[in-house]
């Protein structure tokens, strides 16, 4: 292995990740949740913060540029951060892709590469699969298999590039809601274009009950805010129910949240409590429909199972350590050894008898056993490819070399003992350093992360996966740490 570990183990572990990602795939709800609300009310931002930390800065919508969002942007979940545009005219016609993007287009390459109406945005995003995630059955479409829903960054209201005026009522709610989230400006509540706006929000129609209404007043100042969102928790409810009554709805059905914030104001810590509150304000609390990596594992097939290897790998260790510390008894190599027994016999005999002598001291009947498995390629395709070919087999490559150099190096020695010599000196001088070696290898922090395997084995596949990859990154850490230091080069986790 090169000097340092720990960026091949960052590699290999994210490609273990990515195929892991790759294998769910889900098809495009119908429904979606839209985030509407007048120009510069803070759409943009309210999905900037729940991306934050989830996505590549550029790849992100612009806020704070005037009139920036053109297009609707959809925010899904995808197995890898990817920002595409799509055709897709309507929330239940297909969609079909056009082009990846590097970067967030600005309003001018907007403007002169795309078509309002027709083309969408669409950031999809790994971290959101805990989020945007339908169980069968609650889409409109009779899918057995879980859909993807999105968020829609709708374009302001009043920026020009609503379509209002052309099909009021699909443009501003659309017709397929899970939630419907409404952004105010705190300065603005009482503008004519957000009473009209806020009825309706209102007056949406939504795919599955209780339907929730998500109304998030911005750019409000602490102090403010309580006595801001008793208003308009009281306004937008009295709205609610006249629309309710005149459709005979039951108001008990519709939810209502009013929250407030200053975005700009916030600390880390308050976003990431505000996101939370967010996606469980929506109804959206992560899925917790069972690990989806352990059902993901569970599926594959018998042959990319790993853990009876590993139990093996940690057994060959313990084994490998406890013949190790037979090889010299007492600081000898032949503790037991009655030298007036060599007297009179010839070389071969001498050396028969010598290694017959060792052998017994290591506790094996005629040879010395293979003590490791023999290595095991994974079959292509398999997710943890790139960990075992980069990291797993090279370093257990790395603890069973010394060990068999050595017993091959004492087998060679022994044969060819000199006949004067004093033997335990010969053979000290052959193989000390040999002897070193294989205990640095079997004492190393690889190696004891493979010992730590064995006890791992009732556990499921997935927490031993799960435990292999974390315990692998402690080994790069500190073999990256000792390749710094003049340390020992002899630890146990
Ligand atoms: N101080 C403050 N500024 C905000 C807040 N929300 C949005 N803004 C600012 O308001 C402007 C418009 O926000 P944007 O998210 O682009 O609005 P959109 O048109 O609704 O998408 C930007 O300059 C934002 O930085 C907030 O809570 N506090
Ligand atoms: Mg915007």
């Amino acid at each position: 292995m090169p000097a340092s570990t720990s960026p091949i183990l960052s590699r290999t572990i994210a490609e273990f990740c990515l195929k892991m990602q790759e294998a769910r795939t889900y098809g495009d709800a119908v429904a979606s949740i839209r985030i509407v609300g007048e120009f510069s009310a803070g759409k943009t931002m309210l999905v900037r913060t729940l991306l934050e930390g989830l996505a590549e800065p550029g790849l992100l919508p612009h806020s704070a540029m005037e009139r920036e969002t053109f297009l609707p942007l959809e925010v899904t979940y995808g197995p890898r951060v990817r920002l595409t545009v799509l055709e897709r005219p309507t929330d239940d016609s297909p969609s079909r892709e056009i082009a990846e993007l590097c970067a967030f287009p600005n309003r001018q390459e907007q403007l002169t590469r795309f078509q309002r109406g027709t083309h969408r945005l669409r950031l999809e995003v790994p971290g959101l699969e805990s989020r945007v995630i339908l169980p069968p059955g609650e889409d409109y479409l009779d899918s057995e298999e879980p859909l993807r829903f999105s968020l829609v960054d709708m374009p302001g209201w009043n920026s020009g590039e609503s379509r209002m005026e052309e099909n009021p009522q699909e443009d501003l709610m659309g017709e397929w809601n899970l939630a419907a989230v409404y952004v105010a400006n705190a300065c603005r509540l009482d503008s004519a274009l957000n009473q009209e706006l806020l009825e309706r929000f209102c007056d949406a129609s939504f795919s599955s009950f209780p339907a929730v209404l998500y109304y998030l007043i911005t750019s409000c100042p602490s102090v403010d805010r309580e006595r801001i969102v008793a208003r308009e928790q009281k306004r937008a409810r009295e709205l609610l129910t006249r629309v309710l009554s005149s459709k005979n709805m039951d108001e008990g059905d519709f939810v209502l949240v009013v929250e407030a914030v200053d975005f700009e104001a916030m600390s880390s810590a308050e976003k990431e409590l505000f996101r939370e509150n967010f996606w469980c304000g929506i109804n959206r609390p992560p899925r917790r429909d069972g690990n989806i990596w352990e059902r993901l594992i569970c599926e594959w097939p018998p042959e990319w199972e790993v853990n009876g290897y590993f139990s093996e790998v940690g057994t060959a260790v313990e084994r490998a350590r406890a013949t190790l510390i037979k090889v010299k008894r007492d600081g000898r190599y032949l503790a037991r050894l009655n030298r007036t027994m060599l007297l009179e016999l010839s070389p071969e005999e001498r050396a028969k008898k010598v290694m017959k002598t060792w052998l017994e001291q290591l506790g094996v009947a005629d040879a010395v056993p293979a003590f490791f498995p023999a290595t095991r390629p994974l079959p292509s395709g398999h997710p943890l490819s790139a960990w075992w070919s980069n990291y797993f087999e090279p370093s257990l490559r790395e603890i069973r070399t010394p060990l068999e150099t050595l017993l091959e190096e004492a087998a060679r020695a022994i044969s060819l003992i000199p006949e004067e010599a004093d033997i335990e000196s010969y053979l000290s001088g052959c193989l000390d350093g040999f002897l070193v070696r294989a205990e640095e290898a079997l004492y190393s922090s690889f190696a004891s992360l493979c010992s730590n395997l064995t006890a791992l084995s009732k556990h499921s596949p997935t927490e031993i996966i799960a435990t292999a990859l974390t315990l692998s990154v402690m080994d790069g850490k500190y073999r990256d740490y000792l390749s710094q230091t003049s340390l020992p080069k002899q630890t146990g986790f």
